[in-house]
């Protein structure tokens, strides 16, 4: 007798399983950050070599009067993936919006945020939404007179293709309406040794994030792929800009995954991460195909990263 078992897979099963079995094989970016990934990315951005962190830091706390400069009285401030509302606290007293909606797809880390800046500043409405990445975010009616900012730092549009970046950013145009803006921290474009050093730490904490991926999609997809047979690849393009990170297989395998069979070949890469760099023409070119203006880039002395203000 022959058992055939229906196996059904839930959606981010099908979307692993789905770039596991391409060509050029990719598992999405967003795997990094399990509840090891977000703590091992809390450790890069405390890397010597990484110096996007602490140079946006470095640019929000020097230039926050003259960012405050391009924002109106009443303004409400929409943050896309605020976590842990850390980064908007570099602005909230040059600013003094009257009200944040910070926006996450984890409730309970956003509702913990949230309420720690209701309690550090009284003056504040915060107005958290739950939601995923993909969905539009709705604003409460109650704030429809207040003029409306997004507050995007991090570099994360990085993560972006360039189009699907623009394909963004005008979903943003649409969500401040004609008389808002958006704050926009973008790492810029440099020399490949400062790049290539800040993507292969010497503590290699870079590497155990990158590898950290394929124990995050083991838990999702019940599989048991060995970290010790993958190695941690980034390497900068400065054709096209970015820097790509790969896991590369050391040896050829097969598993047996949720029905399927993965092959990978010796030397086989899976693609995991794309992060784009820009110089500041192409900052304007994306705010231009966006239906922005860019008004102000703000850069550290170094011009290793810039912050930028994007008028309507
Ligand atoms: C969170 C996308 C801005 O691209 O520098 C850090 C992620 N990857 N080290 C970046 C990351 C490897 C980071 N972003």
């Amino acid at each position: 007798m022959s058992v055939s078992k229906q196996v059904s897979l839930n959606q981010e099963q099908v979307e692993i399983l789905t770039g596991l079995k391409a060509d050029q094989k990719f598992i999405n970016p967003k795997y990094f950050y399990n509840h090891r990934g977000s703590k091992l990315f809390e450790k890069i951005t405390q890397l010597d070599e990484y110096y996007p962190t602490r140079t946006e830091r470095l640019i929000l706390e020097s230039c926050a009067n003259d960012i405050a400069q391009y924002i109106d009285k009443q303004s409400l401030i929409i943050e896309p993936g605020a976590g842990s509302c850390k980064k908007i606290e570099y602005l909230l007293e040059a600013i003094h919006p009257s009200v944040y909606v910070p926006q996450d797809v984890s409730a309970e880390f956003l509702k913990q945020s949230a309420e720690r800046l209701s309690k550090d500043y009284p003056w504040l409405t915060v107005s958290p939404v739950v939601s995923d990445f993909s969905e539009p975010i709705n604003i409460p009616s109650e704030f429809e007179r207040h003029t409306k900012y997004v507050f995007y730092p991090g570099s994360t549009i990085g993560n972006f293709e360039p189009e699907d970046a623009v394909t963004f950013l005008r979903q943003m145009r649409q969500l401040v309406g004609e008389t808002g803006g958006i704050v926009l921290g973008v790492d810029l474009h440099k020399d490949n040794e400062t790049l290539h050093a800040a993507y292969n730490d010497k503590k290699g904490i870079t590497a155990e994030f990158n590898l950290n991926t394929l124990a995050h999609i083991n838990d999702i997809l019940g599989a048991s792929f060995k970290l010790d047979e993958f190695e941690h690849l980034a390497l900068y393009n400065s054709q096209q800009q970015r820097i790509e990170m790969y896991l590369k297989s050391l040896k050829a395998a097969r598993y047996e995954v949720l029905g399927e069979t993965l092959s990978f070949e010796k030397g086989e890469l899976i693609h995991t991460e794309h992060s784009y760099k820009y110089t500041i023409d192409g900052i304007a070119e994306l705010a231009s195909k966006s239906g922005f203006k860019l008004a102000h880039s703000w850069l550290d002395g170094d011009e290793l990263f810039s912050v930028n203000y994007l008028q309507a």
